[in-house]
């Protein structure tokens, strides 16, 4: 027999390589070093913080699994999770700067695009000298991004491309534009084009008010006829399943990120129920008390294993995408449930920023939602099980 440790109880530490655990270790300095200082006041006031990107770069958190020729570390889809895990420990908005560069940015260039489009983008967005977004859902299509209407027209030596995108991270402050079209050219199927910064029509305006993630900017996409030249195209992707294949990288780093701000949750709940003293004792010796941090170590902990299981198998190839619903849907939903919890243990203070478990819970509550609703994952994972499309 050995221990129990209440905060890694199956002993995750141990599954990892000694690889996997230098990233980790050296992303949890960097969050904690970096971007915990400055969290609650960007947060607070809605502060856009592009310096972040040069300095997680500088960090080796960007690209984790883009290739060392290409600037990123080649690393695990686990190390890439631990990644997301320690960010997202102390905010989900700074993780959606990074997942998005890392999964929806990166990888489509490295996978979709030509050696030209690799060479050119990908070490400036590894070092974090670019900035990239994610073009896909629009004003009329979220859950159904098949219903896009952003178009591509073909023109002499390449396109017109015209539409617009919403919700979309980094948009603001972004380089790189990586964003999805129907092309007529290719039979009205969805296409993949990289745009830049300054091309003339393309304005990037910042949805204001947010009520949660208000650490992450976001923006619209407005493209009004851009013209781009053939190198724009992503060549070797056509269809849905172009942008689904980044999507289920996000997805998945997501479903890490989701548990570091449930452990965050779940540490300062423990620690104030030993601190805080009610009827002559502390909260913490209350049963009602233990049974929510016993449940919410329960999550965790069964959470983490099933996040290390689907990268390890992603690693190997060997993963499908059902399984990455699964871990992000359940995953992000504890989570929720956690940090509620947690803001409830926190009595009054629970609503302060300073305590900074609502700020996790509000937080959540858009990762609920981005990256496939949770019911758009059940719904996929209804039509694994029963082979009947309901959306
Ligand atoms: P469907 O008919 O299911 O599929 C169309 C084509 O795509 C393929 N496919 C996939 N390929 C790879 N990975 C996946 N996960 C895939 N899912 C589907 C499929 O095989 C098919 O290929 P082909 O060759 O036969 O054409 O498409 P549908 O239109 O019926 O889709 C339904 C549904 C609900 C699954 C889908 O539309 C969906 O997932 N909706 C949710 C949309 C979404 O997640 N949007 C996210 C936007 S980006 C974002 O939120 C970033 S947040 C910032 C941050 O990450 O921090
Ligand atoms: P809708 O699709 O309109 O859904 C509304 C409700 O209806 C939800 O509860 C949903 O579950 C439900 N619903 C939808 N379809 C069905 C159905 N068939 N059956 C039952 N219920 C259904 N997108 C990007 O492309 N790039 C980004 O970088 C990006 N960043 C984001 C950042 C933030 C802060 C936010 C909030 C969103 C971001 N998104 C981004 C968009 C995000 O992916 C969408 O908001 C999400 O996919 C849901 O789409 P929607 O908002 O249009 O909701």
């Amino acid at each position: 027999m050995v221990p129990f440790a209440w905060d890694d109880p199956f002993n995750l530490d141990a599954e990892l390589t000694e690889e996997e655990r230098m990233i980790r270790d050296a992303a949890h300095a960097f969050a904690q070093g970096e971007l915990q200082p400055r969290v609650i006041e960007n947060f607070s006031k809605e502060v856009d913080d592009p310096e972040l990107f040069p300095m997680m770069g500088e960090a080796g958190l960007l690209g984790a699994t883009v290739p060392e020729e290409y600037g990123g570390a080649g690393a695990s889809y686990v190390a890439y999770g631990l990644i997301a895990r320690e960010i997202e420990r102390v905010d989900s908005g700074y993780r959606s700067m990074a997942s998005v560069q890392s999964s929806l940015v990166m990888y489509p260039i490295h996978a979709y695009g030509s050696e030209e489009q690799r060479k050119k983008y990908l070490p400036g967005l590894a070092s974090g000298q670019l900035i990239g977004c994610f073009g896909l859902t629009e004003p009329d299509a979220g859950s159904d991004p098949g219903g896009m209407k952003t178009t591509a027209k073909k023109v002499d030596g390449g396109y017109v491309i015209s539409g617009s995108k919403t919700w979309i991270s980094n948009a603001p402050f972004a380089d790189v534009f990586v964003v999805w079209a129907k092309s007529e050219a290719h039979g009205g199927g969805i296409r993949g084009f990289v745009l830049e910064k300054g091309m003339k029509g393309l304005s990037a305006p910042k949805i204001e008010g947010k009520l949660s993630l208000r650490a992450s900017t976001t923006g619209m996409i407005v493209m009004d006829d851009v013209e781009v030249g053939e190198d724009a195209l992503l060549p070797e992707v056509q269809g849905l399943k172009g942008p689904f294949g980044c999507l289920n990288r996000a997805r998945y780093g997501i479903s890490w990120g989701a548990m570091g701000a449930a452990e965050f949750c779940l540490h300062a709940a423990r620690q104030y129920g030993l601190d805080r003293h009610q009827f002559g004792v502390p909260l913490a010796s209350k049963q009602l008390y233990q049974l929510k941090l016993a449940d919410m170590v329960t999550e965790i902990s069964l959470g983490l294993q099933s996040s290390l299981r689907v990268g390890r198998l992603m690693d190997e190839g060997k993963f499908a995408p059902e399984m990455i619903s699964i871990v992000k849907r359940n995953n992000v939903g504890k989570a929720l449930d956690i940090a509620r919890k947690s803001r409830d243990m926190h009595g009054g203070n629970g609503i302060s920023e300073e305590y900074q478990v609502i700020r996790h819970m509000v937080n959540l509550e858009t990762v609920n939602t981005y990256e496939g609703t949770h019911d758009v994952h059940a719904l996929i994972l209804g039509r694994a099980i029963t082979g009947i499309a309901a959306f």
